[in-house]
């Protein structure tokens, strides 16, 4: 491992797991009015009286408090009077809730915003939280002009792009292809003794239909596709670290987001930070596994809405599954994380009698202290993905949310049900 990333800054920096986004001028009320003739009505007369400006509204009959009609409005906070508004709304409905990308902790009734559409994830573009174009000085490449120069390169790639386009194709340096190189040599020869079976079936047909191998680096657009196809996952590229909020909810449409760029060709064996050799060797081949994309998904929808100290337990699952998992197969324990599959010297070290080995429980998992800059000291195993995914789900239920979600593939919609 290379020494500039134990340095404290760094450790800072990455503390991304904790970050919370940015403040957005959007909020949207859910709330019940007695099903009657002019409901509607009177509830739109709120916002008029108040000058509030309405952006979406949508109403259904309400299943949590029958003889109700439940609105779903969107509204603009800077104009108007909005908390007037909302004091009327209060005070006249028998339930009412905030969903907001602004959410105060310790505020029960405000529920954090989260993407009802696939499109909603265009939202997270801006919202990166670290690295992006601006190297910080500890990273190997902040002295290297060349470098820094094509990492704004791609992170303008993720900026601009929209849900439903072509990821642009990149056209790899010399250099960069040969970084993948050393990287796509060794691993290669790790993975038939230590990679999960899932693994070992998916990556031949990587190598058949996406152009894996070591003299090229594979573009995301095909890999995309070719996920599609598996498991209904598709990429986005993205610029730089997510949120652990905005980043989970990507699950919950099989929506994975990607780096497009390569690290730094002093740093190959290890890296902190996701490039595209850790995307598209260590996550990629997993995703296309039926099983597997289940289980992720099932990770993003409890994320939506949950409370804050709830998104860190369930981005430490997925650290310890998604990123950092180990299985057993035939008796003998193999690696399925994307952290330890795309890195030669943890890849190695993990079947070592060094860590310590724990079984997968999500409620015990999501309370584990984990260095991010370093090899993990303890990974937890799982019987099967299918396991893990029955674990997850019913960890799922203990998360305090006031209502459940659905995904409908058919539309690309997470539904919001009334009622637990
Ligand atoms: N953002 N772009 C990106 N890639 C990741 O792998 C990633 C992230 N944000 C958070 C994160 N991973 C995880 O460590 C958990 O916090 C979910
Ligand atoms: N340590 C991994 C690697 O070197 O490929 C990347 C981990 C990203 C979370
Ligand atoms: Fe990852």
């Amino acid at each position: 491992m290379d020494a500039s990333f134990k340095d404290k800054s760094v450790q800072r920096k990455l503390s991304y797991i904790m970050d919370s986004p940015k403040a957005s001028n959007k909020e949207i009320l859910l709330f019940s009015m007695p099903e009657e003739v002019g409901a509607l009505a009177k509830a739109l007369k709120i916002f008029e009286d108040n000058k509030v400006n309405l952006l979406h509204i949508e109403s259904r009959s309400s299943k949590r408090s029958i003889g109700d009609y439940e609105f779903i409005v969107e509204i603009d906070t800077l104009l108007g009077d909005v908390a007037g508004a909302l004091e009327q709304l209060r005070k006249q409905s028998s339930y009412f809730q905030i969903i907001s990308r602004d959410h105060k902790d310790g505020n029960a009734e405000t529920i954090p915003w989260f993407p009802g559409r696939i499109q909603d994830l265009d939202r997270f573009a801006n919202q990166i939280l670290s690295y992006g174009s601006e190297l910080d000085a500890d990273h190997p490449g902040f002295t290297d002009p060349v470098y820094r120069a094509r990492r704004k390169e791609f992170a303008d790639i993720a900026f601009h792009y929209k849900y439903g386009q072509k990821i642009p194709r990149v056209e790899y340096t010399p250099e960069e292809i040969a970084t993948w190189g050393t990287i796509y040599r060794q691993l290669t020869k790790l993975y038939p003794t230590h990679a999960c079976r899932e693994f070992n079936h998916n990556f031949p047909l990587l190598i058949e239909n996406c152009g894996y191998k070591e003299d090229n680096i594979p573009q995301l657009q095909d890999i995309s596709d070719f996920l599609h196809d598996c498991t209904g996952f598709t990429l986005r590229p993205v610029a730089g670290l997510l949120s652990s909020r905005d980043f989970l909810a990507g699950l919950a449409f099989r929506v994975f987001h990607s780096t497009q760029y390569i690290r730094h060709g002093s740093v190959p064996l290890y890296t902190p930070e996701p490039d595209i050799c850790h995307e598209l060797l260590g996550h990629v081949p997993l995703f296309a596994d039926p099983e597997f994309a289940q289980f992720s998904q099932e990770i993003g929808l409890a994320s939506l809405g949950a409370p804050d100290e709830y998104i860190e337990r369930l981005a430490t699952c997925y650290w310890f599954t998604v990123e950092y998992g180990m299985c057993r197969q035939g008796g003998e324990l193999k690696a399925y994380g994307a952290g330890l599959l795309s890195s030669y010297g943890e890849l190695e070290y993990c079947l070592t009698d060094k860590p310590e080995i724990r079984p997968f429980d999500p409620a015990k998992t999501a309370l584990q202290k984990y260095p991010i800059t370093s090899y993990q000291p303890v990974y937890f195993v799982s019987e099967s993905f299918e396991d893990a995914k029955e674990k997850m789900i019913a960890y799922a239920k203990t998360i305090p949310r006031p209502f459940s979600v659905r995904y409908n593939p058919y539309t690309l919609n997470v539904e919001i049900l009334n009622s637990k």
